[in-house]
Formats: structure tokens, sequence, C-alpha cells
């Protein structure tokens, strides 16, 4: 049967830019056992980490990997690194002297990339009423713009 087993690397780093969705990272399991005993298949969750509901992980059946999935786009101007913990369980009834401590979780650490999603115009369209026949130069309306990209220097065109 198989033994979920992540000792060999349970730490998983991945790197998704903001606004997207897809696949980020496929989490391997080290499985000793003969294949061809057949046997269950890995069962993935993410116990921690994931509070907004953003990831999902899914077993591939062809190798009983875990694919984590980003479902709801990442904000990096909100949230920049996101730490999952994931249990592999097996989908076998366990069976009581396998012992499934604590080899059987992993972290995969998620850092969102950013993004130059460009300046933000309130109100959008901007709308003015200009009074006919007032005297050039006069204040006629101020525009509030909001960069969502805090970190970046960059000018408004
Ligand atoms: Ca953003
Ligand atoms: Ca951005």
């Amino acid at each position: 049967m198989i033994k979920p087993n992540l000792t060999t690397c349970v730490l998983f780093e991945a790197y998704v830019y903001e606004g997207s969705t897809g696949v980020v990272v496929n989490l391997t399991v080290d499985d000793r056992d003969d294949p061809d005993t057949g046997a269950g298949r890995a069962i993935y969750s993410i116990v921690n980490g994931d509070p907004t509901l953003s990831f999902e992980i899914q077993t591939n059946p062809d190798n009983n990997e875990g694919m984590l999935s980003v479902i709801k786009p990442l904000d990096y101007e909100a949230e920049r690194f996101h730490t999952l913990l994931i249990k592999v369980e097996n989908e076998d009834p366990l069976v009581p002297d396998v012992g499934y401590g604590p080899s059987s979780t992993a972290t995969v650490h998620v850092t969102v990339l950013d993004i130059n999603e460009g300046p933000v115009f309130f109100p959008d369209p901007l709308t003015v009423n200009k009074m006919e026949n007032i005297p050039l130069g006069s204040f006629v309306a101020s525009l509030n713009a909001t960069d969502p990209d805090i970190l970046q220097t960059q000018s408004i065109r």
C-alpha cells in the first residue's frame, strides 16, 4: 500500500502572479511501495493558511502528486506571502501499525508576484459640469487617483 511520505521535501516553494489562477506547484509523494501492489490514492487537503479559500489541492491520478491551484486570484498589495499547511493521507483505511506521524504534512510557501496594475481613477468616468463663460484658469474639478502599486514609483500618463 502507499504510505504517503513527504519527508524528502517538506517545504515547497511556489510563485504566482497576482490576479491569475491555475496550478502553481506539484507536491510529490515519496512512495516506496511497489506500484504494482495496487493500493490507494493520496488524499491532499489544506489544513491551514488559506482563510480566504484562495487555494485548492487535488490529486493527480497519474502520479499521485498533489496539484496546488489558485482558484481565487491573489492580490500582491493585500498579501504578498502565503504559508499553506498541506496534509496528505491515504485513501485506504489506516492500518493500525503503520505510522503516519508528522511526515504526512508539508508546508508550501506561496510568493505573490507584483503586476503593475496602473493607477485607478475615482470617479471613473469623471463628469465635469463646466459652467460656460467662466474665466480662463478657473478651477473646474480635481482628480483623485489612487495607485494600487504602492511600492512602485510610476507616473500617471
Ligand atoms: Ca493588486
Ligand atoms: Ca500590483
